[in-house]
């Protein structure tokens, strides 16, 4: 799963980024080059995760990760600069805004104001006028191939035309109605309107205790307060956090609810001396699951041997007294792997 933070420059994304991988990125006032781009992992806290490595105290316990990349900011009106930024995201499963809503004047801004709303709307329009060149460009394409007497994806072509029509009104690709088979048709296109969105408000300490901007229906961060607190030690964080009244590290917020945009889900398995989170999308199935492990338990799948995380704890981990009580299911191929499974997969080779 890769996340990409995104917004205009000075808006604080390198602050975020190193707030949430816990690097410590040098942050300026001045404009980053468009071609510079940060590459980080975030470990995906779970509190699950940890109390069944403190029943089955295993040699190794690995957190499910997700890579985050930071890139340069974007400036209005300016397309050459935009574009080399745009190529970095578009594999990106998911994409952070990073608004500014901090004041301070020394740091220079792109806005006379500073009013994240207004941000959010631009950048929604500038990705909505780069998507509305894409699709009506490849339509072109394949009405020239088409009158040369080439062969084209006639199913594709309909749908770009009804995303055409959605973007000319101004709307964002996320909230058009498209079928899983419509989507197949479009997918190798990487729209940017069509990924799942998460926006953050970077506010300075004064606003964050403020509460201005919390009606807006964005997460709120204190930024550079977060990549401070985060190079302390982890114990020291929640001590720190709850000065702040803050509930949570900011990087676990985020992570939250990319899993929500996303429809992930977490799974965890005990495999010799390892436990193990793995994130999937909701509705995948066990045999699909296994893949995420290794080809060979997918290719060899016979059965799923799943507990949940609640049942595990209640025999305290003990998978021998939860057959005998029936609570270690047997499931075939085709089970819909939940939310906290714990799964041991039976396969040959
Ligand atoms: N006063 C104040 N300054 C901040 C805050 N957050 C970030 N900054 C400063 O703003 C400047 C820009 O922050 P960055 O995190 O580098 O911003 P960016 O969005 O990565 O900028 P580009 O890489 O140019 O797009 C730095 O000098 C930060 O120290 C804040 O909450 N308050
Ligand atoms: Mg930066």
């Amino acid at each position: 799963m890769k996340i990409a933070l995104i917004g205009f420059s000075n808006s604080g994304k390198t602050t975020l980024f190193n707030a949430i991988t816990h690097q410590k990125i040098d942050t300026s006032p001045s404009i980053t080059p468009p071609d510079v781009i940060h590459k980080g992992i975030i470990q995906v806290e779970d509190s699950r995760l940890k109390n069944i490595s403190e029943l089955v105290k295993p040699k190794k316990t690995t957190f499910a990760t997700v890579e985050c990349i930071d890139t340069a900011g974007l400036l209005k009106n300016n397309p050459v600069h935009n574009s080399k930024i745009i190529k970095n995201i578009t594999e990106a499963d998911a994409l952070i805004y990073v608004l500014r809503g901090f004041e301070d004047l020394s740091i220079p801004y792109q806005f006379d104001s500073i009013d994240p709303l207004r941000d959010f709307s631009e950048l929604e329009y500038e990705f909505l006028i780069i998507d509305l060149d894409l699709v009506t460009k490849r339509i072109e394409r394949m009405d020239e191939q088409k009158k040369k007497g080439q062969k084209i994806n006639e199913r594709e072509r309909e749908v770009l035309i009804f995303l055409q029509e959605h973007l000319e009104n101004g709307k964002p690709l996320r909230t058009a109605q498209i079928s899983d088979e419509q989507f197949i048709e479009i997918r190798h296109l990487n729209f940017l309107t069509l990924k799942p969105l998460l926006a953050v408000t970077n506010v300075d300490e004064k606003t964050f205790n403020s509460g201005k901007y919390k009606d807006l229906d964005f997460i709120t961060i204190c930024g550079s307060l977060e990549s401070e607190i985060s190079q302390l030690p982890y114990d020291e964080v929640y001590n720190f956090l709850d000065a702040m009244g803050v509930d949570e590290p900011v990087s676990k917020k985020i992570i939250k609810k990319v899993y929500e945009i996303l429809n992930y889900i977490t799974f965890f398995t005990i495999i010799s001396q390892e436990v193990r989170a793995w994130s999937i999308h909701k509705g995948t199935k066990a045999v699909e699951a296994a893949g995420k492990i290794h080809s060979d338990i997918q290719r060899g799948f016979i059965k799923a041997e799943v507990i949940s995380y609640e049942d595990f704890l209640s025999v305290q981990g003990d998978l021998g007294l939860a057959k005998q009580k029936g609570i270690l299911r047997l499931e075939g191929k085709e089970y819909e792997v939940k939310d906290g499974d714990i799964i041991t997969f039976r396969f040959k080779v």
